[in-house]
Protein backbone atom coordinates (compact mmCIF):
# COMPACT_ATOMS: atom_id res chain seq x y z
CA UNK A 1 0.00 0.00 0.00
CA UNK A 2 1.12 3.33 -0.71
CA UNK A 3 1.47 5.70 2.56
CA UNK A 4 -0.37 9.21 2.34
CA UNK A 5 3.17 10.74 2.15
CA UNK A 6 4.22 8.43 -0.79
CA UNK A 7 0.36 9.97 -2.82
CA UNK A 8 1.25 13.22 -1.81
CA UNK A 9 4.62 13.23 -3.19
CA UNK A 10 3.44 11.17 -6.28
CA UNK A 11 1.26 14.01 -6.96
CA UNK A 12 3.75 17.00 -6.42
CA UNK A 13 5.71 14.71 -9.77
CA UNK A 14 2.87 14.97 -11.78
CA UNK A 15 1.71 18.60 -10.71
CA UNK A 16 5.82 19.78 -11.67
CA UNK A 17 5.45 18.50 -14.85
CA UNK A 18 2.02 20.12 -15.35
CA UNK A 19 3.54 23.16 -14.10
CA UNK A 20 6.71 23.22 -16.80
CA UNK A 21 7.64 25.44 -19.29
CA UNK A 22 6.87 22.40 -21.63
CA UNK A 23 4.31 20.44 -19.61
CA UNK A 24 4.80 16.39 -19.24
CA UNK A 25 3.27 13.57 -17.97
CA UNK A 26 5.92 10.68 -17.06
CA UNK A 27 5.24 7.90 -19.39
CA UNK A 28 4.44 5.04 -16.41
CA UNK A 29 0.97 6.97 -16.16
CA UNK A 30 0.02 4.91 -19.85
CA UNK A 31 -0.10 1.78 -17.62
CA UNK A 32 -2.98 1.41 -15.52
CA UNK A 33 -5.49 -1.54 -15.52
CA UNK A 34 -7.05 -0.06 -18.75
CA UNK A 35 -3.59 1.67 -20.55
CA UNK A 36 -2.41 -2.19 -20.01
CA UNK A 37 -5.24 -3.79 -21.73
CA UNK A 38 -4.58 -0.61 -24.82
CA UNK A 39 -0.88 -1.87 -24.93
CA UNK A 40 -1.87 -5.17 -25.58
CA UNK A 41 -4.58 -4.15 -28.33
CA UNK A 42 -1.88 -1.77 -29.32
CA UNK A 43 0.70 -4.88 -29.86
CA UNK A 44 -2.04 -7.00 -32.02
CA UNK A 45 -2.72 -3.86 -34.52
CA UNK A 46 -1.27 -4.04 -38.13
CA UNK A 47 0.52 -1.00 -38.08
CA UNK A 48 2.14 -2.02 -34.70
CA UNK A 49 4.93 -4.49 -35.97
CA UNK A 50 7.56 -4.17 -32.88
CA UNK A 51 5.79 -7.04 -30.87
CA UNK A 52 5.33 -9.78 -33.61
CA UNK A 53 8.22 -8.75 -35.46
CA UNK A 54 10.53 -9.62 -31.85
CA UNK A 55 8.43 -12.86 -31.77
CA UNK A 56 9.57 -14.41 -34.77
CA UNK A 57 12.71 -13.38 -34.51
CA UNK A 58 12.94 -14.73 -30.61
CA UNK A 59 11.47 -18.15 -32.03
CA UNK A 60 13.33 -18.51 -35.18
CA UNK A 61 17.01 -17.24 -33.46
CA UNK A 62 16.30 -19.35 -30.20
CA UNK A 63 19.05 -21.66 -31.17
CA UNK A 64 21.20 -19.26 -32.50
CA UNK A 65 21.08 -17.11 -29.29
CA UNK A 66 21.47 -20.18 -27.25
CA UNK A 67 24.85 -20.27 -28.30
CA UNK A 68 25.96 -17.48 -25.89
CA UNK A 69 23.98 -19.01 -23.14
CA UNK A 70 26.43 -20.86 -20.81
CA UNK A 71 25.46 -23.98 -18.39
CA UNK A 72 24.35 -23.13 -15.21
CA UNK A 73 22.51 -19.98 -16.44
CA UNK A 74 20.32 -17.44 -14.88
CA UNK A 75 18.10 -14.98 -16.42
CA UNK A 76 16.96 -11.78 -15.08
CA UNK A 77 13.92 -9.48 -16.99
CA UNK A 78 13.57 -6.36 -15.66
CA UNK A 79 10.04 -5.14 -15.88
CA UNK A 80 8.54 -8.81 -17.04
CA UNK A 81 5.25 -8.32 -16.03
CA UNK A 82 3.47 -11.53 -17.34
CA UNK A 83 6.43 -12.83 -18.52
CA UNK A 84 5.41 -14.30 -21.65
CA UNK A 85 8.42 -13.24 -23.80
CA UNK A 86 11.01 -16.05 -22.27
CA UNK A 87 8.31 -18.58 -23.13
CA UNK A 88 9.96 -18.36 -26.77
CA UNK A 89 13.23 -18.75 -25.31
CA UNK A 90 12.96 -21.04 -22.44
CA UNK A 91 13.43 -24.58 -24.56
CA UNK A 92 16.48 -23.49 -26.61
CA UNK A 93 18.39 -21.44 -23.72
CA UNK A 94 17.39 -23.98 -20.68
CA UNK A 95 18.67 -21.87 -17.78
CA UNK A 96 18.22 -22.90 -14.40
CA UNK A 97 16.90 -20.58 -12.81
CA UNK A 98 14.67 -17.00 -14.33
CA UNK A 99 14.23 -14.19 -12.25
CA UNK A 100 11.79 -11.59 -13.67
CA UNK A 101 11.34 -8.27 -11.24
CA UNK A 102 8.22 -6.00 -11.79
CA UNK A 103 6.10 -3.94 -9.73
CA UNK A 104 2.72 -4.98 -9.76
CA UNK A 105 2.89 -7.54 -6.93
CA UNK A 106 0.54 -9.94 -7.94
CA UNK A 107 0.65 -9.86 -11.22
CA UNK A 108 4.24 -11.18 -11.36
CA UNK A 109 3.02 -13.86 -8.67
CA UNK A 110 0.68 -15.17 -10.91
CA UNK A 111 2.55 -14.93 -14.00
CA UNK A 112 5.30 -16.72 -12.04
CA UNK A 113 3.16 -19.74 -11.07
CA UNK A 114 2.14 -20.23 -14.21
CA UNK A 115 5.46 -20.42 -16.08
CA UNK A 116 6.48 -22.67 -12.65
CA UNK A 117 3.46 -24.83 -13.51
CA UNK A 118 4.20 -25.24 -17.25
CA UNK A 119 8.09 -25.25 -16.76
CA UNK A 120 8.41 -27.67 -13.90
CA UNK A 121 12.47 -28.04 -14.55
CA UNK A 122 12.89 -23.99 -14.30
CA UNK A 123 13.09 -22.47 -10.58
CA UNK A 124 11.25 -19.03 -10.80
CA UNK A 125 12.45 -16.29 -8.15
CA UNK A 126 10.26 -13.27 -8.71
CA UNK A 127 11.42 -9.68 -7.25
CA UNK A 128 8.21 -7.53 -6.96
CA UNK A 129 10.24 -3.93 -6.39
CA UNK A 130 10.20 -0.54 -7.50
CA UNK A 131 11.85 0.22 -11.50
CA UNK A 132 14.45 2.85 -9.52
CA UNK A 133 15.88 0.28 -7.35
CA UNK A 134 18.13 -1.91 -8.56
CA UNK A 135 17.75 -5.36 -8.64
CA UNK A 136 20.04 -7.49 -5.94
CA UNK A 137 20.32 -11.57 -5.95
CA UNK A 138 20.24 -13.35 -3.26
CA UNK A 139 24.49 -14.71 -2.45
CA UNK A 140 22.60 -17.82 -3.06
CA UNK A 141 22.44 -17.32 -6.71
CA UNK A 142 25.42 -15.13 -6.96
CA UNK A 143 27.38 -18.34 -8.91
CA UNK A 144 25.12 -19.17 -11.60
CA UNK A 145 26.46 -17.30 -15.26
CA UNK A 146 23.77 -14.09 -14.77
CA UNK A 147 22.17 -13.03 -17.54
CA UNK A 148 19.78 -9.74 -18.56
CA UNK A 149 16.52 -10.27 -21.29
CA UNK A 150 15.01 -7.07 -22.18
CA UNK A 151 13.16 -7.41 -24.63
CA UNK A 152 10.28 -4.96 -26.56
CA UNK A 153 12.13 -2.07 -26.95
CA UNK A 154 11.61 -0.62 -23.64
CA UNK A 155 14.72 0.70 -23.57
CA UNK A 156 13.67 2.95 -26.19
CA UNK A 157 11.39 4.90 -23.26
CA UNK A 158 14.59 6.14 -21.89
CA UNK A 159 16.78 8.96 -22.79
CA UNK A 160 19.97 8.19 -24.33
CA UNK A 161 21.88 9.05 -21.10
CA UNK A 162 19.24 7.23 -18.90
CA UNK A 163 19.51 4.29 -21.55
CA UNK A 164 23.41 4.23 -20.40
CA UNK A 165 22.33 4.19 -16.75
CA UNK A 166 20.62 1.30 -17.34
CA UNK A 167 22.93 -0.91 -19.35
CA UNK A 168 25.68 -0.34 -16.64
CA UNK A 169 23.05 -1.34 -13.72
CA UNK A 170 22.45 -4.51 -15.74
CA UNK A 171 26.40 -5.00 -16.81
CA UNK A 172 26.68 -4.74 -12.81
CA UNK A 173 23.59 -7.35 -11.84
CA UNK A 174 25.07 -10.01 -14.89
CA UNK A 175 29.42 -9.67 -13.75
CA UNK A 176 31.99 -10.27 -16.10
CA UNK A 177 31.04 -13.39 -16.73
CA UNK A 178 27.45 -12.64 -18.49
CA UNK A 179 25.55 -11.15 -20.95
CA UNK A 180 22.24 -9.46 -22.10
CA UNK A 181 19.49 -10.14 -24.52
CA UNK A 182 18.57 -6.91 -25.47
CA UNK A 183 15.36 -6.35 -28.10
CA UNK A 184 15.65 -2.97 -29.62
CA UNK A 185 13.53 -1.07 -32.65
CA UNK A 186 15.26 -0.64 -35.31
CA UNK A 187 15.74 3.56 -37.32
CA UNK A 188 13.89 3.18 -40.44
CA UNK A 189 11.51 5.15 -42.90
CA UNK A 190 9.04 7.83 -41.04
CA UNK A 191 5.89 6.09 -43.05
CA UNK A 192 6.39 3.45 -41.44
CA UNK A 193 6.91 4.40 -37.62
CA UNK A 194 4.47 7.48 -38.44
CA UNK A 195 1.52 4.93 -38.72
CA UNK A 196 2.89 2.47 -36.18
CA UNK A 197 2.35 5.17 -33.32
CA UNK A 198 -0.84 6.70 -35.52
CA UNK A 199 -3.11 3.35 -36.41
CA UNK A 200 -6.45 4.05 -38.57
CA UNK A 201 -8.33 2.38 -35.32
CA UNK A 202 -7.26 5.12 -32.70
CA UNK A 203 -6.07 2.82 -30.36
CA UNK A 204 -2.60 4.38 -29.98
CA UNK A 205 -4.63 7.44 -29.71
CA UNK A 206 -6.69 6.59 -26.73
CA UNK A 207 -3.79 4.83 -24.72
CA UNK A 208 -2.28 8.10 -25.04
CA UNK A 209 -5.29 9.94 -23.41
CA UNK A 210 -5.89 7.22 -20.84
CA UNK A 211 -2.66 9.47 -19.19
CA UNK A 212 -5.28 12.01 -18.42
CA UNK A 213 -7.85 9.36 -16.47
CA UNK A 214 -4.85 7.91 -14.95
CA UNK A 215 -3.93 11.12 -13.58
CA UNK A 216 -7.13 12.39 -12.66
CA UNK A 217 -7.16 9.45 -10.25
CA UNK A 218 -4.31 10.16 -8.18
CA UNK A 219 -4.40 13.53 -8.40
CA UNK A 220 -9.04 14.06 -7.75
CA UNK A 221 -8.59 16.20 -11.01
CA UNK A 222 -10.89 16.60 -13.75
CA UNK A 223 -8.80 17.29 -17.01
CA UNK A 224 -11.23 16.86 -19.41
CA UNK A 225 -10.15 13.76 -21.88
CA UNK A 226 -12.47 15.32 -25.01
CA UNK A 227 -10.79 18.46 -24.63
CA UNK A 228 -7.02 17.12 -25.63
CA UNK A 229 -6.05 15.15 -28.91
CA UNK A 230 -3.59 12.63 -29.97
CA UNK A 231 -0.31 13.63 -31.41
CA UNK A 232 2.79 11.64 -32.44
CA UNK A 233 5.40 11.82 -35.04
CA UNK A 234 8.73 10.77 -35.84
CA UNK A 235 11.32 12.89 -35.03
CA UNK A 236 14.18 11.75 -37.40
CA UNK A 237 17.12 14.01 -36.46
CA UNK A 238 16.65 13.20 -32.70
CA UNK A 239 15.54 9.30 -33.93
CA UNK A 240 12.72 8.71 -31.63
CA UNK A 241 8.73 9.15 -31.44
CA UNK A 242 7.77 11.82 -29.53
CA UNK A 243 3.92 12.06 -28.08
CA UNK A 244 1.91 14.33 -26.92
CA UNK A 245 -1.32 15.22 -26.04
CA UNK A 246 -2.46 18.82 -27.60
CA UNK A 247 -5.02 20.79 -26.33
CA UNK A 248 -7.91 21.47 -28.22
CA UNK A 249 -8.98 24.59 -26.63
CA UNK A 250 -7.96 27.35 -23.85
CA UNK A 251 -8.60 25.78 -20.44
CA UNK A 252 -7.65 26.27 -17.28
CA UNK A 253 -7.86 24.02 -14.30
CA UNK A 254 -7.65 24.16 -10.68
CA UNK A 255 -5.80 21.26 -9.13
CA UNK A 256 -4.87 20.70 -5.14
CA UNK A 257 -4.82 24.24 -4.95
CA UNK A 258 -2.54 24.78 -7.98
CA UNK A 259 -4.18 27.03 -11.29
CA UNK A 260 -3.11 24.96 -14.50
CA UNK A 261 -3.59 26.77 -18.25
CA UNK A 262 -3.24 25.32 -21.35
CA UNK A 263 -3.23 27.27 -24.25
CA UNK A 264 -5.20 25.73 -27.47
CA UNK A 265 -2.33 23.84 -29.68
CA UNK A 266 -0.89 23.62 -26.66
CA UNK A 267 1.44 20.29 -26.29
CA UNK A 268 1.70 18.19 -23.42
CA UNK A 269 4.89 15.38 -23.70
CA UNK A 270 4.05 11.69 -22.98
CA UNK A 271 6.56 9.71 -23.94
CA UNK A 272 9.86 9.22 -26.36
CA UNK A 273 10.73 5.97 -28.18
CA UNK A 274 14.12 6.25 -29.11
CA UNK A 275 14.97 4.07 -32.15
CA UNK A 276 18.41 2.68 -33.01
CA UNK A 277 20.88 1.80 -35.57
CA UNK A 278 23.19 -0.93 -35.05
CA UNK A 279 26.20 1.59 -34.87
CA UNK A 280 23.81 3.02 -32.25
CA UNK A 281 23.46 -0.05 -30.25
CA UNK A 282 27.20 -1.24 -30.35
CA UNK A 283 28.29 2.26 -29.20
CA UNK A 284 25.80 2.19 -26.46
CA UNK A 285 26.65 -1.05 -25.34
CA UNK A 286 30.27 -0.30 -25.09
CA UNK A 287 30.03 2.49 -23.30
CA UNK A 288 28.22 0.37 -20.52
CA UNK A 289 30.83 -2.21 -19.96
CA UNK A 290 29.22 -4.91 -22.86
CA UNK A 291 30.41 -5.43 -25.94
CA UNK A 292 27.42 -6.38 -29.01
CA UNK A 293 28.76 -9.36 -30.06
CA UNK A 294 25.42 -10.55 -32.61
CA UNK A 295 22.43 -8.77 -33.74
CA UNK A 296 19.52 -11.09 -35.68
CA UNK A 297 17.11 -9.35 -37.85
CA UNK A 298 13.99 -9.61 -39.26
CA UNK A 299 13.97 -9.30 -43.20
CA UNK A 300 12.84 -6.20 -43.31
CA UNK A 301 15.24 -4.91 -40.94
CA UNK A 302 12.48 -3.36 -38.88
CA UNK A 303 13.57 -5.18 -35.49
CA UNK A 304 16.55 -6.14 -33.79
CA UNK A 305 17.24 -8.92 -30.97
CA UNK A 306 20.80 -8.02 -29.78
CA UNK A 307 23.22 -10.37 -27.60
CA UNK A 308 25.53 -8.11 -25.96
CA UNK A 309 28.63 -9.67 -23.85
CA UNK A 310 30.11 -8.73 -20.76
C1 LIG B 1 6.33 -0.29 -24.65
C2 LIG B 1 7.77 1.59 -24.86
C3 LIG B 1 8.04 -0.27 -26.32
O1 LIG B 1 7.55 2.71 -27.52
O2 LIG B 1 6.54 1.38 -28.91
C4 LIG B 1 3.40 1.93 -28.04
C5 LIG B 1 5.02 2.00 -26.03
N1 LIG B 1 3.72 3.83 -27.12
N2 LIG B 1 2.67 2.83 -28.69
C6 LIG B 1 6.76 1.80 -27.76
C7 LIG B 1 4.07 2.56 -27.05
C8 LIG B 1 2.86 3.99 -28.13
C9 LIG B 1 6.06 1.10 -26.61
N3 LIG B 1 7.03 0.56 -25.60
Amino acid sequence: MNTAQQVEEERQAILEGLLAEQKFINPKYFYNHKGSKLFEQITQLDEYYPTRTERKILLSKADEIANYIKRSALIVEPGAGSCKKIEFLLDALHPEVYVPQDVSKDFLEQSSKRLSNDYPWLEVFPIASDFSQPINLPERYQHYKKYAFYPGSTIGNFEPDEAHIFLKQMRQLVGSEGGMILGVDLHKDNDILHAAYNDNKGVTAQFNLNTLSHINEVLNSDFDVKKFEHHALYNSTQQRIEMYLRSQEDQSYEVQGQKIVFEKGELVHTEHSYKYTLQGIASLAKESGFFLEESWLDNNELFSVNYLSA
